[in-house]
């Protein structure tokens, strides 16, 4: 771990890609978790490094979809156990029924058995997807991306994917499930295809969907469609654009 001074003005930043650092070196995140981490960086960048009013209204409907759910999944992968497993751990025990399930793009017994230990670190119970458990194939992806638990992806309605890969967003969307995804690239395939695209960083949004849930759960449940179902993710993500733009226009003038 670096010397990081607190009154550094990239702090905040700094100590996630130490933590980050760390966890390659254990063993935890796969070889392009870093990269992955760094394009995340520079939108956040250009985005604030703030949660912007149309991530606010995602974290809205995300939550409402998730309280309507009959079989809702959280998917983790390794950059979100190493970011937020404490925040996916505390969601989860917030939503009735809510499975946790661990899927990985670059899959290896050994980085599974590591995600399992830092969630199991944060008090997760019940995690699925570990490297013994049965599973069945995702219609329409090949290899071990398509790879779902019976009990959890496979027969989810409704699954938070934070950083998820376009193809397996778009399987899942095929497939009739009403996807979260949590991506600070509003231009990524798996923005645009999910159902409800929050554009902010994970660090940020988890904390704020857990206190969502907690206002979100005294709604009725006609109240919680009503906020479901006025949603339009491609307009809501167009106002990230506008966001986007207005940062680049500001910039101009200076
Ligand atoms: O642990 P594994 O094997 O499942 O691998 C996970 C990664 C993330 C390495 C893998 O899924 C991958 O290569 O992802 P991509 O295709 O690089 O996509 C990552 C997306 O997440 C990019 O669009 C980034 O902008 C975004 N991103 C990165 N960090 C964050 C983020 N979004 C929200 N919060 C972040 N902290």
């Amino acid at each position: 771990m670096h010397d990081i001074s607190p009154t550094h003005p990239r702090y905040h930043s700094l100590i996630l890609r130490d933590k980050m650092a760390k966890a390659y070196q254990e063993g935890i995140l796969a070889d392009t978790a870093l990269i992955a981490h760094g394009r995340g960086e520079a939108f956040d960048y250009i985005l604030g490094e703030k949660t912007n009013p149309p991530a606010k209204k995602a974290i809205i409907v995300a939550i409402a979809s998730l309280l309507l759910a009959e079989n809702p999944v959280l998917s983790v992968n390794g950059n979100t156990a190493v970011l937020a497993a404490e925040d996916i751990v505390n969601l989860a025990k917030l939503i009735p029924g809510a499975r946790v399930e661990i899927n990985l793009f670059y899959r290896t017994p050994q980085r599974v058995l590591k995600v399992q230990e830092v969630l199991e670190n944060a008090g997760a119970t019940g995690v699925l997807g570990k490297e013994s458990d049965h599973y069945l194939p995702l219609e329409g992806l090949e290899g071990p991306r398509s790879r779902a638990h019976p009990e959890g992806v496979h027969q989810a309605d409704v699954v938070l994917v934070p950083l998820e890969d376009g193809d397996r967003a778009e399987a899942l969307v095929a497939l009739g499930k009403k996807v979260i995804t949590i991506d600070l690239n509003p231009l990524s395939r798996t923005a645009k295809k999910s159902s409800i695209t929050i554009v902010d960083n994970l660090v940020r949004a988890l904390p704020l969907m857990i206190t969502e849930m907690k206002n979100l759960k005294r709604c009725s449940r006609g109240e919680l469609e009503k906020i479901v179902n006025e949603f339009d993710n491609d307009y809501n993500l167009s106002k990230t654009l506008d966001i986007i733009s207005q940062h680049f226009k500001r910039d101009e003038r200076l």
